[in-house]
């Protein structure tokens, strides 16, 4: 676990954005800005799929990104890629279940960084609490497109159950969350919810970002 306050990681986990190039409809960096001045409290930079940049390309979308991020005093987290992560001194990664162990993963970071682990079941949950998981990801919750290889929707039962199994954690939604059905997984228990296209996808970005986190902050 980071040094930080668990509450605080609670709190920027709300209206949790994700995005990179191939995500975005318009320049990932005015992508950014919207999302921001609608409202977003983290974003996570997720290079891949099809035409994901690569080498100095995705460093360099990386930093400006991650410039904007501190300009609003917004938590920059990057998925998988530890050593970028580092490189930057990034606020966090996030992992899944395929990458580095959390325990290489934490030695790697430090304690003062966050750590956000997807997990699929309440095995896996318990594995990335003993290793200092900061939060968990939980999806897909509603069917979703986005994610190649992503595991069938499976709704907020393992939100459900691990709250029922008394587990505090932060957690997170994802999987096909829109500003309608974003209350349904905060009343399973979550803290708040990650969306790609809800936001990248939308005709206006700062529309969809402040309809998100109004669907958010009503539910709570
Ligand atoms: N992990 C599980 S589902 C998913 C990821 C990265 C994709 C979420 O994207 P969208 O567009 O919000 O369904
Ligand atoms: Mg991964």
């Amino acid at each position: 676990m980071t040094i930080l306050n668990r509450n605080a990681v609670r709190e920027a986990l709300k209206v949790y954005f994700i995005m990179g190039s191939p995500n975005c409809m318009d320049q990932p960096t005015h992508v950014l800005r919207e999302a921001i001045e609608g409202g977003i409290t983290l974003f996570q930079f997720r290079e891949k799929g099809t035409a994901a940049l690569t080498g100095d390309k995705k460093i360099e979308l990386a930093k400006e990104l991650q410039k904007i991020c501190r300009e609003y005093q917004i938590p920059f987290i990057i998925n998988d890629d530890i050593e970028l992560a580092i490189a930057l001194h990034a606020d966090g990664v996030h992992i899944g279940q395929e990458d580095e162990p959390i325990e290489e993963v934490r030695k790697k970071i430090g304690f003062d960084k966050i750590i956000g682990v997807s997990v699929h079941s309440f095995d896996e949950a318990i594995s990335a609490l003993k290793g200092g998981a900061d939060y968990f990801g939980i999806g897909p919750v509603f069917p979703t497109t986005t994610k190649a290889d992503a595991k069938p929707s499976n709704g907020t039962k393992l939100i459900e159950e691990l709250r029922a199994r008394g587990l505090g954690i932060p957690i997170v939604g994802i999987g096909g969350i829109t500003a309608e059905n974003a209350g349904s997984v905060m009343r399973a228990g979550a803290d708040g919810v990650s969306v790609i296209t809800a936001i990248s996808h939308a005709e206006s970005v700062i529309e969809a970002a402040k309809n998100l986190s109004n669907s958010v902050i009503e539910s709570i």
